[in-house]
């Protein structure tokens, strides 16, 4: 048996010391390095491993504190599993990442079943570098067994104790001064842990996750408290200070006609009026749009609930949740969503969705929406699939046959699915017709386009039949994107597809746009409108449109509004003149395309975003419509 500390001489004892701690060694330089290329690998445009070096070494020695509390073979597998769990979470992280661009966060992990049905694309998140994060822990094992069998002396437990308090307290000391910096640069983002991306790249991983369990523990408690009387005033102010209208342009134009609300999978801007081989991407939304008022400033505001913050921000004008989906976290609340107030004028309201009902919480979220009826994968036939279930071909016949046994007024609330990431279904997109994308064929971005042409294609004829039915006369027809199509990991085949060359943060939010239009009957109201907008700003706009009462909505009524303001759920924001990135503090003017300095009516913008999206967080988390009754 090997036995340490048996030899008197000097060099000895030294080797002996250095052999006994080699698991301590080991754990800070492999788990330092590890959250060090994570961080470089989440990082899109800058990166510094001087700023990170210090809280990610910190957070590290303090769990190496924690483990001198324990005896060394305890110690050492307790650095071991630790050690596993923080590859683990690197490794899931990564993924996560390479999809929404976002950090795991308890949130998201707590409605993780509901990813459970996109396992098929999800496979295709990891990159086989990821086993370089896990290669060590295989290479341990040979130090695992040599410890076994050697017998290294014990430390008294007040040694074990004083060395461990030295360490956690000095090391805490060395994080809290990187902690609180970034506290002091971006009041308010760890409370709301809007931009996990930052804390990550200045803090490290580590430090992400612990402060990450530390606000989730605070906010459940938070939440169970009472909301006093003059916080709920000031939430309402914030309400009504957004909805005031300058004027009153097509109030009601729209009443008693029936709503048809369509939803597209991963349809972005770029493709629109695009050409691939001399043909359009998307020639039927460009015929179609024509006919429409086309919004083409028009930005998708989801987080990580992605498709279902789509729904939630168009049908309640209210923000996502800060972390994880509001589809999940809200799903107890009281809405006075559209179909809620359609539905309070007599209006019959269904959702359409052709794909697992449980599936983003959908059963339970459209119900407290107030949707009448949901139509799932259940109540349809599934005869013919592409990409992650039934076609959208098949749908939107299907969608269109039970819209005829809808009772008028009606609004149909329809939600499509072919066109969803990876787009790797080429031989279903193409099933009917060939559409050739030239140098793109084979490519992430080639494949993306041959998805949309088929959406288009479906979307089409949908649309055609619709008028053909006699449809267009008595109902209104919008039409959006609910959120990107091409995530951070493919963008370089985004700026090769539009030609930028000198990509920066703000022509990166610039390509962050969705088109949305509205069809009025007798293609009434038809053009372009560039006003700065995004999704939730749909409710307000139809409330206009079909005078319904506007309360508790965070949007503008697009029709009426003369200073319009996009806020990102990180405190990004956006008024057409000045595009502020949260992540990294800058200011843009969008005409020259240039950094400017921050000033006091910029700063007061983003504050005013700031403020938007914690009266929209207090509002849900409280459960405000509940509590205050509104509507009964
Ligand atoms: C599935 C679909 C996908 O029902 O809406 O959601 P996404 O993965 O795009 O958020
Ligand atoms: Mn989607």
């Amino acid at each position: 048996m090997y036995k340490f500390n048996d030899s008197t001489n000097i060099v000895h004892k030294i080797i002996h010391s250095f052999v006994k701690n080699l698991d301590i060694l080991f754990f800070v330089i492999l788990v330092t390095l590890k959250v060090l290329f994570y961080g470089k690998q989440i990082a899109t445009n800058f990166f510094s491993y001087k700023y990170i070096m210090s809280p990610v070494i910190a957070s590290v020695l303090i769990i190496v504190g924690i483990s001198l509390l324990f005896k060394n073979k305890r110690r050492t597998r307790f650095l071991y599993i630790l050690n596993i769990i923080i590859s683990i979470f690197i490794i899931a992280d990564l993924a996560y990442f390479r999809y929404y661009k976002d950090i795991i966060s308890i949130g998201a992990i707590r409605n993780a079943f509901l990813l459970g049905g996109v396992a098929s694309s999800i496979g295709s998140l990891f990159k086989a570098t990821d086993i370089l994060y896990v290669i060590d822990i295989i290479l341990f094992i040979p130090l695992m067994r040599f410890y076994k069998k050697a017998n290294r002396k014990e430390n008294k437990l007040v040694t074990r104790v004083v060395l461990a308090a030295v360490i956690i307290f000095g090391a805490g000391a060395l994080n809290n001064i990187s902690i609180s910096k970034l506290a002091k640069d971006q009041p308010g983002l760890l409370h709301t842990m809007s931009n996990r991306i930052y804390i990550t790249k200045v803090l490290g991983s580590i430090n992400f996750h612990a402060i990450d369990a530390y606000q989730f523990t605070k906010n459940t408690i938070n939440n169970m408290k009472p909301l006093p009387k003059e916080k709920e005033n000031q939430i309402k102010s914030v309400f009504n200070d957004n909805l005031k209208s300058e004027t009153n342009n097509l109030k009601g134009k729209a009443k008693g006609k029936n709503l048809i609300v369509i939803q597209v999978e991963a349809l972005q801007q770029f493709v629109i009026n695009a050409k691939v081989e001399g043909k359009e991407v998307t020639p039927n939304l460009n015929r179609w749009l024509k006919r429409s008022r086309y919004f083409d400033n028009y930005f998708y505001q989801v987080a990580a609930g992605n498709t279902s913050d789509a729904e939630f921000l168009s049908n309640n004008s209210v923000y996502p949740a800060a972390s994880g989906a509001a589809y999940y976290l809200y799903s107890g609340n009281k809405f006075n969503s559209l179909p809620k107030t359609l539905g309070d004028e007599g209006y019959y309201t269904a959702a359409m969705h052709g794909y697992k009902n449980g599936f983003w919480n959908r059963n339970v979220m459209y119900k407290a929406q107030k949707f009448d009826d949901f139509y799932g994968e259940t109540n349809y036939k599934i005869d013919d699939k592409v990409g992650l279930g039934l076609s959208d071909k098949s749908f939107l016949n299907q969608s269109l046959e039970k819209m005829k046994s809808f009772k008028k007024p009606f609004y149909s609330f329809v939600v499509t699915l072919s066109s969803h990431f990876p787009y790797d279904d080429v031989e279903g997109y193409e099933k009917d017709e060939k559409f050739n994308v030239g140098k793109y064929e084979g490519t992430f971005m080639g494949n993306y386009l041959k998805g949309i042409h088929y959406a288009d294609t479906q979307l089409g004829m949908f649309l055609d039949k619709l008028e053909k039915e006699g449809y267009m006369d008595d109902s209104l027809i919008v039409l959006y994107g609910d959120h990107n199509a091409i995530s951070k990991n493919y963008i370089q085949q985004l700026y090769d597809f539009v030609g930028e060359k000198e990509p920066n943060d703000m022509k990166w939010y610039q390509l962050q746009k969705v088109p949305m239009f509205i069809h009025f009957p007798k293609d009434e109201h038809k053009g372009v409108d560039h006003t700065y907008s995004g999704q939730i700003d749909l409710y307000p706009t139809l409330a206009n449109l079909y005078d319904l009462p506007k309360e508790y909505m965070l949007g503008n009524d697009l029709f009426n509004s003369k200073n319009t303001k996009v806020t990102f759920r990180n405190g990004s924001y956006t008024d057409g003149k000045v595009f502020y990135v949260s992540w990294t503090g800058d200011y843009y003017d969008i005409k020259t395309g240039k950094k400017i300095p921050e000033n006091e009516k910029v700063k007061l913008e983003k504050e005013k975003s700031l403020k938007d999206l914690q009266a929209s967080d207090d509002f849900l988390n409280h459960n405000l419509i509940k509590k205050l009754n509104i509507g009964k």
